[in-house]
């Protein structure tokens, strides 16, 4: 508990903080429009996991990369798991894919037809199979199933189709596992999703036990929506698992983390160091979740690992004493002025001298550019098919 900042403390905060990469955002990735293939993306998960690697190598704050199945499949998952910790990263949360089969255009594991729910339900299971290959904790559910028309299918039934499979995934669990369950509330499907909120998505982990957990994406909310009271209800509950970290200006746009909305990721991350829930041992996995259609990859993550990192230290440097003693006496604008100048504190010094403190350059995306690294890749991985969605 920080009352007036420490900074010796909040430093050592900031040190420890953990965000974890998503291996698909090293990946070509686009819009219906168009897929802008780019020199040098991986070809391959290892390849993936090598940049996911670069950038907790420039960061020292990313030591573990989350998987997308089939996007990462492999014949020997634990020795891809061995091919990480080699380069100094871990595996991280496993994603389910049931959003790319013919067989899903009705649903997966809500669909109406019993063999497509199989379907969909073994490949969560398959899932649970790698995270026991990896040494994954989290199973990242997330669903795209919904429907595009009042009465194309039932509310009511899709729901207990859903539970049911959710209940198969859940009881598969090792003891060390858990779910982490993805709500969105729009898109692919345009009248009804069947996760559409944190409500939604909340009653079935408390339904299913305590190994389930809410995924909040920043990216998947009507606009408007106040995320930081669902992140400060969801701690409360201790329900809140992870992040998928992004940015948006309209819709579920997976910019940069922070890049369309600093102010946003600080109120979230003050609701994280309120409950003292920053710590890795908190158990929170804060994962980025962004597609860079346009901008150079690699450095595109690097940039948003250091904008979680700028809320974060923000957030940390709150005068909690000060903020406490306003709202306690009503003094409104008080109040939001303490909270304010947190967020106008040029925090960018304090992160150049703990990054300094772990002997990494104070700029990370500069020391990338220095690094060769992209011109490397870019004749290494010339020629073979690249990862990510069809260019
Ligand atoms: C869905 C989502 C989900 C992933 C996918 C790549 O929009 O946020 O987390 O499976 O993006
Ligand atoms: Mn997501």
């Amino acid at each position: 508990m920080i009352a007036v900042p420490d900074l010796s403390a909040v430093k050592q905060a900031l040190a420890a903080q953990r965000i974890e990469t998503p291996s698909w955002a090293f990946g070509n990735s686009g819009t219906r429009f168009k897929v802008f293939a780019q020199p040098g993306v991986p070809r391959t998960p290892e390849e993936k996991i090598a940049d996911a690697a670069t950038v907790h190598r420039f960061t020292g704050a990313a030591p573990s990369v989350a998987l997308h199945i089939p996007w990462d499949r492999v014949d020997d998952y634990a020795a891809l798991a061995r091919y990480a910790g080699d380069l100094g990263v871990s595996v991280g949360a496993i994603n389910t894919n049931v959003f790319q089969d013919d067989d899903y255009k009705l649903g997966s594991v809500t669909n109406p037809d019993p063999g497509i729910r199989r379907k969909a339900t073994d490949h969560l299971l398959e899932a649970v199979a790698v995270m026991d290959a990896t040494g994954s904790r989290d199973l990242k559910l997330w669903f795209s199933d919904g429907i595009n028309y009042p009465g194309q299918d039932d509310l009511r039934d899709r729901q207990d189709r859903l539970a049911t499979a959710l209940r198969e995934a859940y009881d598969r669990l090792g003891d060390d596992q858990r779910i982490l369950l993805e709500y969105k509330l729009f898109e692919p499907a345009f009248y009804a999703t069947d996760v559409p909120d944190w409500g939604t998505s909340f009653a079935h982990c408390v339904e299913l036990g305590p190994k389930a957990t809410v995924c909040i994406d920043t990216g998947h909310h009507a606009p408007g929506t106040n995320i930081e009271f669902i992140v400060a209800f969801l701690l409360r509950q201790d329900r809140l698992g992870a992040f998928d970290f992004n940015s948006r200006f309209y819709a579920d746009d997976d910019l940069m983390a922070g890049a369309a909305d600093p102010f946003q990721l600080f109120r979230i991350m003050y609701e994280i160091v309120r409950a003292d829930a920053l710590d890795p041992a908190r158990g929170i996995n804060f994962m980025l979740d962004q597609c860079h259609n346009i901008e150079a990859k690699i450095p595109a993550v690097i940039r948003s690992v250091m904008n979680v990192q700028e809320a974060t230290a923000k957030a940390l440097l709150v005068d909690r004493a000060a903020l406490a003693a306003a709202q306690r006496c009503g003094d409104v604008l008080e109040a939001n002025a303490v909270f304010m100048d947190a967020y106008n504190t040029d925090v960018r010094p304090l992160l150049a001298e703990v990054r300094a403190d772990q002997g990494l350059d104070p700029d990370p995306v500069a020391a990338y550019k220095r690094s060769g690294y992209q011109e490397k890749i870019t004749a290494d991985r010339a020629g073979g098919e690249q990862a990510g969605w069809g260019a």
